[in-house]
């Protein structure tokens, strides 16, 4: 009988079956799990959470106790772009077709805290999201949606002041009073500072910042979440799962600490917390992934003693990764996508977004969007998944992995804590540093082929149709958000526009009071977004990241590699031939931060044997060639993942002229949509490598292109 073997009998029929140890179908994963080709009860052994019912602490099966069963997740897509009239739109028509919940992506501009007519925008403005300005321009992008209904996501980090307070007034001004305001903001500062970076100000007044919205949440808008606590960018910068877990909950443990020290009560603002996860590729161990979430963060918050039960519980977002779409043969990413949407309702998310197939390059077309959106629809709708509570439970497997991600994820927290916390360890760089050496670690194994990627590194097609992509005029946008400002700040009462300001920064400075509460008697006067993040930036600064490249991961996982040592060699032979290394500056331009594209190219091209210079986040096209002439670099690699280079390359490029520095080769990696590449190779840059690019091909090219320069 088949129950009365053993695990050793399995082995032995394996190893005859293999021809070879068994041992050798162990896959090492980044997380540094081991995982098994088997699992059976003797991996359970020990384990403490497996009687555990959904609904009761510690919520690893799940905050309610029917889950979908009595309500399925909110399909929330995250959507926004161009003009708020656009935008508007866009909601509109989705909901009308299913859609459950609005999800709001500003511009860069506007997560910067720039109004449209700033300088340093110009290629930002409405392209990766809607631009904002005003209460004006928020009126619009609600318009016709019931906000005492619709719950409303926005993705805001940086100038979240302005932000919510215009959604407040818009609300007012609805006639839905803020108490009724349901929905969420992402305010999760300390991911910024370690992967996204749009923040605007210091560390320590950012998390001022957030106190003061919990406080001012708490009391006034019991139906609005006050955070969204990230992992999604760490994912999506490179972070294995356990990093992602570990920090993610380690940044929402200092959080509740902020708030507490702002005198709280726990239970007046716990329940109110909320999360966002990626779903990457890695089936099963995603879904294990929010089943440990929830484990581990009751855990944490038992240390504080609260008294509800909702207090314990982690309710979360999830988004499909961004990073697992590929442009190339780009209908794939409709199978990735509903494969990564189905892990994260087996792992009981409360809300989804799952990504267009276009994502990888652009912003989704209707076309594309509908397709994302049905992809949940089905789901919900035609598989049965919603039927059945936390459906993986007791599997030898996914409880095998629910455990070892929580202990793996509570070492590294229990090493942030030895640091002193999350703001500490962010300060002292090792979140970044670690997610950082992830990410190179992983691009080396993609290059290698170790990690297929149908479609990009293994089963290639020869040759690809570019796709339909939407592109966004964004002189237009800019052109008409200008003329809206001029217009706002016509009709406002100057006087009481520069009290409600005065009164914002004497709040900021003195720490006495609420600063959401007085930026919201500054919205409703019409100041605009800038004005309200300048009345802060008075007092609390601009936060400038000094660029730092992680050295030795790339070129340690290329060891002993011939592609390697042939590329190393000839650089070893220009490098003699010249007396020095061909030098590049690795730029990020605009108000992208989206830096780890930028940070792997340094990191990598370091290895190989370029002197490799990393620029700052936020240059201008001016600031950049002037650093470029300084550190005269023979290449300006320009990094770009957020739509703005067809502005921002062409003004590099001139701008080096301008300098008498034409002689400096400009490359553009990142974002870059094939429907460009022309239209950059035309205004001047000698090489464009778009996603999927392998490094080392891109480093080929690049010294090409030095030597050949170099021989005219
Ligand atoms: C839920 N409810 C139920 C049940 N399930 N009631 C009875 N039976 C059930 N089985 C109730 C809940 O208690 C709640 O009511 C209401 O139904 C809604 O359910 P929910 O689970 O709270 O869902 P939702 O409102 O959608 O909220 C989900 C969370 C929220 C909590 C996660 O924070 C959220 O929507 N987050 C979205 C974040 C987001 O979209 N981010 C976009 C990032 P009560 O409220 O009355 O209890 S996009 C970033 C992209 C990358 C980038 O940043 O650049």
């Amino acid at each position: 009988m088949s129950g009365e073997k053993t695990v050793a009998d399995w082995k032995a029929l394996a190893e005859k079956e293999l021809k070879r140890p068994a041992d050798t179908l162990i896959w090492h994963t980044p997380e540094g799990i081991d995982v098994k080709p088997l699992y059976t009860a003797e991996d359970l052994e020990g384990v403490g959470h497996l009687g555990t019912l959904p609904g009761f602490d510690p919520f690893i099966r799940g905050p309610r106790a029917t889950m979908y069963a009595g309500r399925p997740w909110t399909i929330r897509q995250y959507a926004g772009f161009s003009t708020a009239e656009a935008s508007n739109a866009f909601y509109r028509k989705a909901l009308a077709a299913g859609q459950q919940g609005v999800s709001v992506a500003f511009d860069l501009a506007t997560h910067r805290g720039y109004d449209s007519n700033h300088p340093r925008v110009e290629g930002d403005v409405g392209k990766a999201g809607v631009a904002i300005d005003s209460v004006e321009d928020m009126k619009i992008l609600f318009d016709g949606i019931p906000l005492e209904n619709i719950s409303v996501s926005m993705t805001m980090n940086g100038a979240v002041i302005p932000i919510l307070a215009n959604f407040i007034v818009t609300g007012e001004e609805q006639g839905v009073s803020r108490d009724k305001l349901s929905g969420t903001i992402q305010n999760d500062i300390l991911k910024e500072f370690m992967v996204r970076n749009t923040y605007i100000y210091p560390p320590a007044p950012s998390m001022r910042i957030i106190a003061d919205i919990i406080e001012y949440t708490a009391k006034e808008m019991p139906k609005f979440n006050s955070i969204s606590i990230s992992g999604y960018h760490m994912q999506e910068a490179g972070a294995t799962l356990v990093q992602e877990l570990a920090f993610t909950l380690a940044d929402g443990r200092e959080y509740v600490r902020a708030a507490l020290a702002k005198g709280l009560n726990v239970d007046e603002f716990a329940g109110r917390l909320s999360f966002f996860f990626a779903i990457g590729m890695n089936f099963f161990m995603e879904a294990a992934k929010l089943r440990a979430a929830r484990l581990l963060w009751t855990r944490i918050m038992k240390e504080f003693e609260p008294k509800k039960q909702s207090s314990l519980m982690l309710r979360t977002h999830c988004q499909t990764s961004g990073v697992s779409l590929q442009e190339q043969d780009p209908y794939n990413n409709v199978i990735r996508t509903a494969y990564e949407a189905l892990s994260a309702a087996l792992g009981g998310t409360q809300s989804l977004h799952t990504n267009a197939l276009d994502e990888a390059i652009a912003l989704p077309t209707e076309f594309s969007a509908r397709i994302a959106r049905n992809t949940q629809l089905i789901l919900q709708n035609e598989t049965g998944v919603t039927k059945v509570v936390d459906p993986l439970a007791g599997s030898y497997y996914v409880e095998s992995l629910t455990n070892e991600l929580a202990e793996k994820a509570w070492a590294l927290i229990e090493e942030v804590e030895a640091m002193g916390g999350m703001t500490k360890a962010v300060d002292a760089g090792l979140p970044k540093r670690l997610i950082e050496e992830a990410a190179t670690r992983r691009q080396a194994a993609v290059d290698k082929g170790e990690e297929v990627i149908v479609g990009v590194n293994k089963f290639r097609l020869e040759n690809e149709e570019a796709i339909d992509i939407l592109e966004i005029d964004n002189t237009a946008v800019r052109l008409s958000q200008v003329k809206r400002i001029e217009e706002t700040k016509r009709r406002r009462d100057s006087a009481a526009v520069e009290k409600a300001l005065a009164r914002l920064t004497e709040v900021a400075r003195t720490g006495e009071g609420n600063i959401l509460e007085a930026a919201v008697d500054a919205a409703r006067e019409r100041a605009t977004v800038g004005e309200i993040s300048d009345a802060m930036r008075a007092v609390f600064g601009d936060h400038a990241a000094v660029p730092k490249v992680v050295r030795n991961i790339y070129g340690k996982a290329y060891e002993g590699d011939p592609e390697l040592s042939i590329l190393a060699d000839r650089l070893k032979t220009y490098t003699e031939a010249k007396g020095a290394a061909p030098r590049i500056l690795v730029a990020k331009l605009g108000q992208d931060g989206h830096d780890r594209g930028a940070k792997v190219i340094a990191s990598a091209f370091g290895d190989i044997g370029f002197d490799v210079v990393a620029g700052p986040l936020f240059q201008t096209p001016d600031e950049a060639a002037d650093l470029a002439v300084k550190e005269k670099v023979q290449v300006v690699g320009m990094s770009s993942l957020a739509a703005g280079h067809k502005t921002l390359a062409p003004q590099l490029v001139e701008a080096l002229k301008a300098k008498g520095a034409e002689h400096i080769i400009v490359v553009v990696g990142g974002v870059i949509p094939r429907q460009d590449y022309d239209y950059l190779l035309e205004h001047g840059v000698s090489a464009v490598f778009g996603p999927g690019t392998n490094v080392m091909d891109a480093a080929r090219s690049v010294l090409d292109l030095v030597e050949g320069r170099l021989r005219n």
